[in-house]
């Protein structure tokens, strides 16, 4: 298993756990922790023996934004020529299911890519927010976009425009985040999650999350078209057999996990 200067990732059972992990700088989001993290996503998603993702941070923070110190002395071309940035859609585009486990502070790029994940639970210590626009910038790996679509323009322009933080229930009202567990059982409840995704069909929740995401793309219509095509075609897997041939002998499936 890689060695990493920024996060630790472990594997617990059949679900890969990956921490941030900066503590000093409260998580802050560098190019290191940018490269540790696509290592670790393209180990965990060539593993067989893993069938979910957890990103989780400290106790304090989950992650406090991007590095504003990497960031500061940059120019307009360091940024443009290096596409900055770019590279955390590594995550967003992620085959297997992922899971943010957000305890403490989740601002800038740690909201952002929290909300790349596909299910965001929150401790009930986290907080949220888009602060950029504090530092003379805007969010710059999908918050303008992502936020609005997850909790609507009213919010959205609420916080990109004041910068202003919200806890975890006004999150869960918000429909930002699907659940809230206490800040002690947030790994614990995470992993849960994940076990049970990971005791599914592999390939059917990859390409369950795979339609739910078509609809942020797409139109009804062909988002509609997109599902139906993949329904079908889950009959020619070995696991819908399984999976209804269970239920009709009254017993547990045994799905293929590759
Ligand atoms: N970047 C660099 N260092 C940070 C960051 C950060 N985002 N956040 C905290 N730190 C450092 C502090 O500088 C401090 O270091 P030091 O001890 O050397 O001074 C240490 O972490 C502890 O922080 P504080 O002393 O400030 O702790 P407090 O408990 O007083 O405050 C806060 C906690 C409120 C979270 C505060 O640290 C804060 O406001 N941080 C910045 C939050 C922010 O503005 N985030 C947005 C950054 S911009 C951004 O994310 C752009 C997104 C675009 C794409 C992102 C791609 C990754």
């Amino acid at each position: 298993m890689t060695d990493f200067e920024t996060i630790l990732l472990e594997r617990k059972g059949r679900v890969g756990v990956i921490t941030l992990n900066r503590p000093k700088a409260l998580n802050a989001l560098n190019s290191q922790v940018l490269k540790d993290l696509i290592v670790a996503l393209d180990e965990l998603e060539a593993d067989s023996g893993i069938g979910a993702i957890v990103l989780t941070g400290s106790e304090r923070a989950f992650a406090a934004g991007a590095d504003i110190k990497e960031m500061q002395p940059q120019s307009y071309m360091d940024m443009f020529m290096s596409d900055f940035f770019s590279g955390w859609d590594r995550l967003a585009s992620a085959r297997k299911p992922t899971i943010a486990a957000v305890a403490g502070y989740a601002l800038g790029g740690g909201c952002e890519i929290a909300m790349m994940c596909d299910i965001l639970l929150a401790a009930d210590t986290a907080k949220f927010g888009q602060p950029e626009i504090t530092l003379g910038v805007i969010p710059g790996i999908g918050g303008s976009q992502r936020l609005t679509r997850a909790v609507g323009k009213a919010k959205a322009m609420d916080l990109v425009l004041t910068g202003r933080t919200i806890d975890a229930e006004e999150a869960e009202r918000a429909g930002l985040v699907s659940r809230i567990v206490p800040a002690a059982e947030l790994l614990d409840e995470a992993l849960k999650v994940g076990e049970k995704i990971a005791s599914m069909s592999l390939p059917v929740a990859m390409v369950a999350k795979e339609a739910v995401n078509r609809s942020f793309e797409t139109t009804l219509s062909e988002g509609i078209r997109f599902e139906r095509r993949v329904f079908h075609s889950l009959f020619a897997t070995e696991d819908q057999t399984e999976g209804m041939t269970a239920f009709v002998e009254k017993r547990k499936p045994n799905f293929n996990h590759r």
